[in-house]
């Protein structure tokens, strides 16, 4: 009998909180992942961070998971979306402070600009709060665009900030 496969694809996705219970938030996001059938195959230390952009608010908690999943980027983003409602995200302004915020950082090697979704992360080079976990759990993974390893992207972003 013949049965649909459905190919995996595997992704990363940044953790990131500031408000409340940081650990907790980032845990409850992990497990909201795998309640919703994303595969949580590998997640970074979490790391504290000085805020980045806006820089009038507390100090984050920073990590990156790889996932495995059948879902095309855009579902996937979705999920992410869904999971920060379900925690109860307030966005009290850009850029500013949050309970949960999950983004997409990488789909396989897909490259895609639409006003919902950009991959890989448009910033993700320029923020060693992404960088250094995602270089603990994949630091030889090219990006796709930049055709430099996560490995090596830690190394530009830090002779920039020299
Ligand atoms: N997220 C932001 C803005 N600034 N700074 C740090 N350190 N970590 C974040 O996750 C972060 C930030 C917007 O998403
Ligand atoms: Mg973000
Ligand atoms: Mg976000």
């Amino acid at each position: 009998m013949s049965q649909a496969v459905l190919e995996k694809h595997t992704a990363y996705v940044a953790l990131g909180s500031n408000l409340g219970d940081k650990e907790g938030n980032l845990r409850r996001a992990l497990e909201l992942l795998e309640e919703r059938g994303v595969e949580v195959v590998r997640v970074s230390s979490f790391i504290c961070t000085e805020p980045y952009g806006v820089t009038d608010q507390p100090k984050f908690l920073n990590g990156v998971c790889q996932v495995r999943t059948s879902l095309a980027p855009l579902a996937l983003l979705h999920i992410l979306l869904a999971i920060e409602q379900e925690m109860g995200r307030v966005r009290l302004r850009h850029w500013g402070e949050r309970n949960i915020d999950l983004d997409l950082l990488l789909y396989e090697d897909v490259v895609m600009d639409t006003p919902e979704l950009t991959l890989p992360h448009p910033d993700m080079q320029n923020r060693d709060f992404v960088l250094l976990p995602l270089a603990e759990i994949a630091p030889e993974i090219i990006h796709p665009t930049l055709q430099k390893t996560i490995h090596e992207l830690v190394i530009c972003l830090s002779a920039r900030e020299l």
